[in-house]
């Protein structure tokens, strides 16, 4: 089972390179990001709740994005891996999710962290707001708390993976094509 943990900034190209990644190996795409706007465009309580943390640039609490990715995982049981999209962002969701893997003998086999430029993740994410009308994208000060939460709770990871050996740093400057080149390039070696 393939599961890469797809890294980076807010706006890097997570999302982006996600999508064209489980087209091709055939993988199961779990981003909670995604996961919540949908509760929050269904108006349900969790969505509510998160809305309040989402609006400002935090992280949504560990324990409701932990739950979210259990029951992916438990309804997906029988894909041929995943790719983890804004999944894990703190220490606690790491460690979660190789608890959750490991109760099905499975484990994560990279994180491959998007590096790039600052000015080019507020350019890319102040666009995203113009054409997807989504609030966090929209204001610059919720832009730049985002990129400071991820230094402040999330960039940790990288250690985390790093002393297991997972970690690969991807350059994501460049277009999309040129950059799902290189990501393929990495995910070819895993098989
Ligand atoms: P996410 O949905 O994960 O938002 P993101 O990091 O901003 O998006 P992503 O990185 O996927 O976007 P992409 O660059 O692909 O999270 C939103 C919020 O949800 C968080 O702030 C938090 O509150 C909450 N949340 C989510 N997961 C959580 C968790 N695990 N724990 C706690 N809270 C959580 O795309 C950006 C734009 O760039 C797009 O318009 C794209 O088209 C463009 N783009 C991409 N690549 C490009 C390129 N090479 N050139 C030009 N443009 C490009």
């Amino acid at each position: 089972m393939l599961n890469i943990v797809l890294f980076g900034p807010p706006g890097a190209g997570k999302g982006t390179q996600a999508y064209k990644l489980i087209e091709k190996y055939k993988l199961v795409h779990l981003s909670t990001g995604d996961i919540l706007r949908a509760e929050l465009a269904a108006k349900t309580k969790l969505g509510e709740e998160a809305r309040k943390f989402m609006d400002k640039g935090e992280l949504v609490p560990d324990e409701v994005v932990i739950g979210m990715i259990r029951k992916k995982l438990n309804d997906n049981s029988e894909a041929n891996g995943f790719i983890f999209d804004g999944f894990p962002r703190t220490k606690e969701q790491a460690k979660a999710l190789d608890v959750l893997l490991d109760e099905s003998g499975n484990s994560i086999t990279a994180m491959l962290a998007l590096d790039v430029e600052h000015a080019e993740l507020v350019k890319r994410l102040l666009n995203r707001g113009k054409n997807s009308g989504r609030a966090d994208d929209q204001d610059i000060s919720i832009i730049e708390n985002r990129v400071i939460v991820y230094h402040n709770e999330t960039k940790l990871l990288i250690d985390y993976y790093s002393e297991q050996g997972k970690f690969s740093s991807i350059n994501g400057m460049g277009t999309i094509d040129e950059i799902f080149k290189r990501l393929c390039q990495k995910v070819d070696t895993f098989y």
